[in-house]
């Protein structure tokens, strides 16, 4: 193997600054700012950045490093993969093993509806994979007119044109005229923001989901074709529904025949105490994307599980179906992803989320819940969330939204750890290998961050 690249750090960041642009990123305000935090390698729950400082990753890459940092058996996997087939393609009646072992890897955590897995190269294709399905799907059962997807506002679901219209992220529908025709929205289950005075938790998550009724409603259910959700919603702010709410999503898709989408690709293999987020929250859906922890970002792969209601409809009356990637199910990224699975598995990494460090988090989170600004802390699993507000009392934001939240992420990137502002939500969702020391130094510092930034403010 080869010795660790020997960087002149100094022309890294030039080029950085000069050639590169990056992802959701304010280019002015980064280069005013003196370019990006270069970092340059990682082992467990740590980075290391050029100067070499050492930095506890609070949220496991973005929510995707399941097992960890510096796992030389996947690098070993991918090195042999490579060597032995680097690359071939699942186009033409042709398969590799890693692909064909992945699947079954997949179907075997996912219960007995589930045998179909299709392939693709991150969440935001697997979505776009679940709209042309659905469509797809409804024309084959000769149902042409079902076609919208309801959604949820503030919901995300990723970058690409189906992945941001599906997504309720109004700055990104703004930015590129989005939402495309067929894509609906309604309210977030979102409790501490949205419930009316005095609503309870329970009376609230119903509210929310009949707002998905009243949408098919409003719009016929003979055109209406799909419901997506995140079990736990993500990037909005790790916002755990009310026990209530999904149970009559369920309901309410059955009712109206429509298809349930649990967008897993934060909350599978693991994140949430189980090996996926539906089984948590006793979601039964139709069709599930996954990605991020299904090969813990070791290469990229995502994939869209297909039940066999919708499976079975797409093989025996489909002909082709006229969609896939050069690298769906690449050979290496599958074979990476299957040691991934298999490394979750030997080292028990759901149970321990389940049984030690989930409700370690939580008991953690508690501790700080009497701070000042902390409208909130929830956690489900290894994802957890502090909302901050200006006021406890009538849970009134900061105007603007976003700037306590990053002054909070500056103190922690100081003091070594990184957290995740949504809006003035302070997230976080380690490495499922993360221990309890490291779990009680991410929120100590979180504490003291935000105790830093009320002083701050005033
Ligand atoms: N669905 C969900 C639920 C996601 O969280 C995607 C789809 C899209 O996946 P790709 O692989 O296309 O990015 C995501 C991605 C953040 C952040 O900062 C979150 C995501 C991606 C990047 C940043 O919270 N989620």
């Amino acid at each position: 193997m080869t010795e660790l690249r020997n960087y002149n750090i100094d022309e890294i960041r030039r080029m950085d600054a000069e050639n590169h642009l990056h992802p959701f990123t304010d280019y002015a305000e980064m280069a005013k700012e003196g370019g990006a935090r270069i970092i340059t390698r990682a082992e467990g729950c740590y980075l290391w950045d050029a100067d070499g400082n050492r930095i506890l990753d609070g949220m496991a890459g973005l929510w995707c490093v399941n097992v960890g940092y510096g796992r030389k058996e996947l690098a070993e996997t991918a090195y042999k993969q490579m060597l032995e087939l680097p690359y071939y393609n699942t186009f033409f009646k042709t398969s590799t093993p890693p692909v064909a072992e992945l699947s079954a890897k997949i179907c075997s955590h996912l219960g007995p509806n589930f045998n179909r897995i299709f392939y693709s190269n991150s969440g935001s294709e697997a979505n776009d994979t679940m709209f042309r399905l659905v469509r797809h799907y409804w024309n084959l059962m000769g149902r042409k007119t079902k076609k919208t997807i309801i959604s949820r506002e503030n919901a995300y679901h990723g970058s690409t044109v189906a992945g941001a219209s599906l997504g309720g992220m109004k700055p990104m529908h703004e930015q590129a005229d989005l939402p495309i025709p067929g894509v609906e929205h309604v309210m977030q289950p979102y409790w501490f923001q949205e419930a009316k005075p005095g609503e309870s938790p329970e009376d609230f998550g119903v509210r929310a989901a009949k707002a998905v009724e009243d949408k098919i409603l409003e719009l016929g259910a003979d055109n209406v074709g799909a419901f997506i959700g995140e079990p736990v919603q993500g990037a909005g702010g790790v916002i755990v529904p009310p026990s209530t709410y999904w149970p009559e999503i369920n309901r309410i898709c059955k009712k109206y025949d429509i298809l349930l989408v649990a967008d897993e690709v934060i909350c599978g293999f693991g994140r949430t105490g189980e090996w996926f987020g539906h089984q948590t929250l006793g979601i039964e859906p139709d069709l599930i994307p996954m990605a991020k922890g299904l090969s813990s970002g070791y290469l990229p792969i995502s994939a869209l599980a297909i039940s066999d209601r919708v499976a079975s409809v797409l093989i025996e009356k489909g002909g082709e179906f006229y969609h896939g990637y050069t690298y769906s199910g690449h050979p290496a990224s599958c074979a990476v992803a299957l040691n991934n699975i298999e490394i979750i598995e030997r080292e028990g990494l759901v149970e321990k989320v389940k049984n030690e460090t989930g409700p370690y988090l939580a008991e953690a989170l508690k501790r700080i819940e009497d701070l000042p600004l902390v409208g909130e802390v929830r956690s489900l699993g290894l994802m957890g969330a502090i909302a901050l507000c200006k006021n406890k009392e009538t849970r009134e934001k900061f105007d603007p939204v976003g700037k306590v939240g990053i002054m909070c992420r500056d103190y922690c990137m100081d003091h070594g750890v990184v957290a995740r502002p949504c809006g003035d939500t302070m997230v976080m969702s380690p490495p499922l290998t993360i221990e309890k020391p490291q779990i009680d130094d991410l929120v100590n510092t979180l504490g003291a961050a935000i105790e830093e930034t009320a002083k701050k403010i005033g």
